[in-house]
């Protein structure tokens, strides 16, 4: 566990009415595709025990051996028109791509750097711009992965937990690492037109020195929001909020712990099988069923979902986790409504599922229920229960604040049973 940043050295922070107003619209979307894409793509994960994208520090690659992974980096395969089509179709509202992961490469066009994709691949262009472009060009809100902690660069020192095999040297400059940050996270606020926020990891990198104070979080969040008012801040692995965050995040679990959880948005990341980066050997992908009532699930605890793929190395995404968003696609289109634009509740999570609401109607998610009737307290009067799948009316009774409704059977292939 985390140590607070000392309440005393914390300053007030007043968000803008835009980044109130961004937060609605966060919430509303509900969806969105995470992407993990970088150098380690290259190397597809094999034996590499915590993720493809973790394969340098599992591994113990050295910095100027990893480097040369850009020699050979040339994703001619990317599309950005085709991404952007795919998580349109997958229902996706939002992309988080990492702008920058752990190793330190940026795969935009950097200018603070020359470790970036278009100095130093054979590729030379700037896949986040063209990103950006067909990103806001079909309506997809694009944000940042960032990675704080950093295996390349000479002013990261001192070392965090990890990184100590790079053959760096045993000094640098952390107020100029600092700098360096901030320097590139201005360029991704600037080159690229809106952005709906910022996803830090790696901050837990200081963890064992607990010196959290050196990051100057607060520092940073201000230049954001001075550059983009409406621009989000999230910091991965929610243990704490840093005034000048925007939304929580959560990783790999619903969020569940409801006292510490305050005002803020939520949000849940998910891998499909056990790797964020492109991996050659886990194959151990959940059912797009699985997905679907992560989704709900999460919809239902009032959080949104974002769930990640790792593209190839050529800059295609894989084939099997195409299918999947078509098949999440499918899905959403039958029963956004009761997803988008909704929160969580008013029942809270049960054994049998979750709700969601909006200003008209309740809607119910079973997720596991077979018995005939299912009862469930609830005060505010109900005028009618729709099954949304079959805009079929639903047989119920309502009294002294509980209702009872006809429950509906299973089919094998069905993810989630919906009552509006
Ligand atoms: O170390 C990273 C990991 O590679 C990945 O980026 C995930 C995504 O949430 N976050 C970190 C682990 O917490």
């Amino acid at each position: 566990t985390g140590v607070a940043i000392d309440p005393d050295k914390a300053q007030a922070y007043t968000p803008a009415p835009e980044n109130l107003k961004a937060r609605e619209r966060f919430q509303d979307n509900k969806f969105g595709i995470f992407l993990h894409w970088g150098l380690y793509s290259q190397l597809g994960g094999v034996g590499s025990p915590y993720g493809a994208e973790w394969i340098m520090e599992d591994l113990r690659i050295s910095g100027p051996k990893y480097q040369r992974l850009a020699e050979f980096f040339n994703p001619t395969g990317f599309n950005a028109e085709q991404w952007v089509k795919a998580f349109k179709e997958a229902g996706a509202k939002y992309i988080v791509i990492t702008s920058k992961h752990h190793d330190g490469f940026a795969m935009y066009d950097s200018k603070v750097s020359n470790f970036d994709i278009v100095d130093s691949t054979p590729y030379k262009k700037d896949p986040i711009k063209e990103l950006a472009n067909s990103a806001h060009k079909h309506g997809l809100q694009l944000f940042f992965y960032y990675s704080q902690l950093d295996w390349h660069h000479p002013d990261y020192y001192p070392w965090g937990r990890t990184g100590h095999y790079t053959k760096r040297e045993k000094s640098g400059d952390w107020e100029k690492y600092l700098q360096f940050q901030d320097a590139q996270l201005k360029e991704l606020l600037t080159q690229y037109g809106p952005i709906g926020g910022i996803w830090f990891d790696g901050w837990w990198d200081q963890e064992d020195s607990h010196n959290w104070d050196n990051w100057q979080l607060q520092r940073t969040y201000k230049m954001i929001h001075e550059l983009q008012p409406a621009t989000l801040i999230v910091n991965n692995h929610h243990r704490f909020t840093v005034p000048g965050e925007d939304y929580q995040g959560f990783e790999q679990q619903l969020p569940t712990n409801q006292e510490r959880l305050g005002e803020l948005p939520l949000e849940m990341a998910q891998t499909m099988n056990g790797s964020w980066g492109f991996s050659l050997t886990d194959d151990n992908y959940k059912t797009t069923k699985e997905l679907v009532q992560t989704l709900v699930s999460a919809a239902g605890r009032n959080s949104n979902y974002l769930l990640n793929t790792g593209p190839m190395p050529n800059g295609k995404i894989q084939p099997e986790n195409l299918k999947t968003f078509a098949e999440i696609g499918q899905w959403l289109k039958v029963f956004g409504k009761s997803i988008y634009g909704t929160r969580g509740g008013p029942i809270s999570p049960q054994s049998w599922g979750v709700s969601t609401h909006n200003d008209e109607s309740i809607f119910i998610h079973i997720l596991n229920w077979q018995a005939d009737t299912l009862s469930i307290e609830l005060a505010t009067p109900i005028k009618f229960a729709t099954n949304l799948r079959t805009s079929e009316p639903v047989n119920f009774k309502q009294l002294e604040g509980a209702i009872t409704l006809e429950s509906l059977k299973f089919d094998n292939d069905e993810y989630v049973q919906v009552i509006e």
